[in-house]
């Protein structure tokens, strides 16, 4: 009984902590981590073997192998506790311990990883000694007898509670089995697609496009560190053969595209800054990608879009809706039916296998991820997801600059301190970017080129700053000549104003 206690409290701890894996993120999953540990140390030869006898099912192999060793170890957790106090539980830390480290070895390791291991050893521990305790009621009652009591209260607790964990087990892990077998069926279909060559490649980053500062944000941001925002429980899992994008409602002709359809097109590949409108002033929800894609007034115009219409509701997979201005769409910018993303199929978390990219709007009204409809619609008819939730029919993204170096609340150097940061007004470029000291006079900075009108540009300016605390602002005009908006406001309900301050702090 004490070893059935131990299986079942690490038993549900980790099938807990692989449903938070697949509500949060495949990457954090403890069993993948100590599954892929295992993998990358077990010698060539025993490799070798364990394909030859297992085939494809090499990996089902280990899982199961990990799974018997657990239990086993977890087993005699269990009976050790029942012995001595405690003692259980620190084998099962000691197993946390490994777990963590096989976690750190990792390429994916993060901080919500490691706490998501920790966080599964802790409950596998709670769990063993609350199990045990009941255990142990049980047996004191039955060495002192009281036959009222049929069953004994204390033996049916714990066998319920065992039973209830078991049961959590079971169902838990064949859900939590489902989950990773789909994203690793898209995972490895992903791994499968090879982005043809655009028609029109991007035009060539410009050396002078870098300020050369260093600590500001890279101008293109790795994939890995771009920003996710959706409202998605669980990464959608679609299969890119199966995919289908259909273009209906206010059209002369309903279009569909496959996904072998979409490849076979002539591609563009362009930088843009995608931007939240949840971010904050200074804040960083903005990211800048390559995008590889087709236009979609391309598209748009195969369907041919019927007079009176001046919205198009994109659709995902996961039925969450944008509203797009049919105009933006068919102005010329590169609104993109994005495939590709810095080089790379898309990630998962960004839209695998296709996604919306839109120069000049926030994402929630235009960047639509794993979209599957395009609806030719008007704003009067119909409303796209966040609209009836308090945010704007209509998102534009404002004009904004950051300043990133020097991080703020760390003290710099008296002398020449270098300032830097980046700055956006997707679609219509940024003109010009000032700093001032203490609400002074306003300095203009260093611009550096940008990409393109669609991206943010870099910036930076030095100062010279004696010993003392300083309040720093950043403000950006763009091409057109207009400046931010200085005025203070919270994100909702159509984007965050004001200005970028940071304190410094200057010491001898
Ligand atoms: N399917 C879907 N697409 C979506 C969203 C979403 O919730 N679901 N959120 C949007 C919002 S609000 C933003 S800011 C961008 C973010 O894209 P990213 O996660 O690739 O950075 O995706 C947009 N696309
Ligand atoms: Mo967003």
């Amino acid at each position: 009984m004490a070893a059935a206690a131990g299986a079942v409290a690490a038993g549900s701890a980790l099938v807990l902590g692989e449903l938070l894996a697949g509500v949060f993120s495949p990457a954090l999953s403890p069993v993948t981590a100590v599954g892929g540990a295992v993998i990358d140390a077990v010698p060539p030869a025993v490799k070798d073997w364990a394909v030859a006898l297992f085939g494809t099912a090499d990996k089902v192999a280990l899982l199961v192998g990990m799974a018997l060793v657990i239990a086993g170890f977890a087993g005699l957790a269990g009976v050790v506790e029942d012995r001595r106090r405690y003692a259980g539980a620190a084998v099962v830390g000691v197993f946390g311990l490994a777990g963590l480290a096989a976690v750190l070895t990792r390429a994916q390791a993060n901080a919500n990883a490691m706490s998501l291991a920790v966080f599964t050893a802790l409950v596998a521990v709670i769990l063993l000694r609350l199990l045990v305790r009941m255990l142990q009621e049980w047996g004191s009652q039955a060495a002192t007898p009281d036959p009222t009591a049929t069953p004994a209260p204390a033996r049916r607790r714990f066998l319920q509670a065992l039973a209830s964990g078991a049961a959590f087990t079971a169902v838990g892990g064949v859900l939590a089995a489902a989950w990773r077998g789909a994203a690793a069926v898209v995972s490895e279909a992903r791994g499968r697609v090879a982005l043809p060559a655009p028609a029109s490649a991007a035009p060539a980053i410009p050396a002078t496009a870098d300020a050369g500062v260093e600590g500001i944000t890279p101008l293109v941001t790795p994939n890995a560190d771009f920003y996710r925002i959706d409202t998605a429980l669980t990464v959608p899992a679609i299969d890119p053969d199966t995919w289908v994008l259909k273009v209906t409602g206010m059209v002369d002709r309903e279009v569909e595209l496959s996904f072998a359809d979409l490849l076979a097109k002539p591609l563009v590949e362009r930088h843009v800054t995608l931007a939240c409108v949840s971010n904050n002033v200074g804040g960083d929800l903005i990211g800048n990608a390559r995008w590889l894609g087709w236009p979609v007034r391309e598209l748009l115009a195969l369907a041919g879009p019927r007079p009176g219409a001046d919205m198009v509701l994109s659709r995902s997979a996961d039925g969450w809706t944008a509203g797009t201005p049919l105009e933006v769409l068919s102005d010329g910018r590169d609104a993109l039916l994005a495939i590709g993303m810095n080089g790379e199929p898309l990630p998962l978390e960004h839209g695998f296998p296709v996604r919306l990219v839109v120069p000049g709007l926030y994402g929630y009204v235009s960047a639509t991820k794993w979209v599957t409809q395009l609806k030719v619609t008007r704003f009067a008819d119909d409303v796209a997801y966040w609209t009836p939730r308090g945010w704007s029919e209509r998102g534009p993204i404002k004009t904004s600059s950051r300043i990133d170096v020097p991080r703020g609340g760390r003290p710099v150097k008296a002398g020449k301190v270098l300032f830097g940061g980046v700055a956006w007004a997707q679609h219509t470029g940024i003109g010009k970017v000032e700093l001032r000291v203490n609400r002074g006079a306003w300095q203009q900075a260093e611009l550096a080129e940008g990409i393109s009108l669609d991206t943010w540009y870099q910036w930076k300016l030095g100062l010279d700053l004696t010993e003392g605390q300083y309040e720093i602002q950043v403000r950006a005009t763009d091409l057109s000549g207009r400046i931010q908006d200085e005025q203070s406001r919270p994100a909702a309900p159509d984007g965050a104003t004001g200005l970028h301050t940071i304190r410094v702090d200057v010491k001898p």
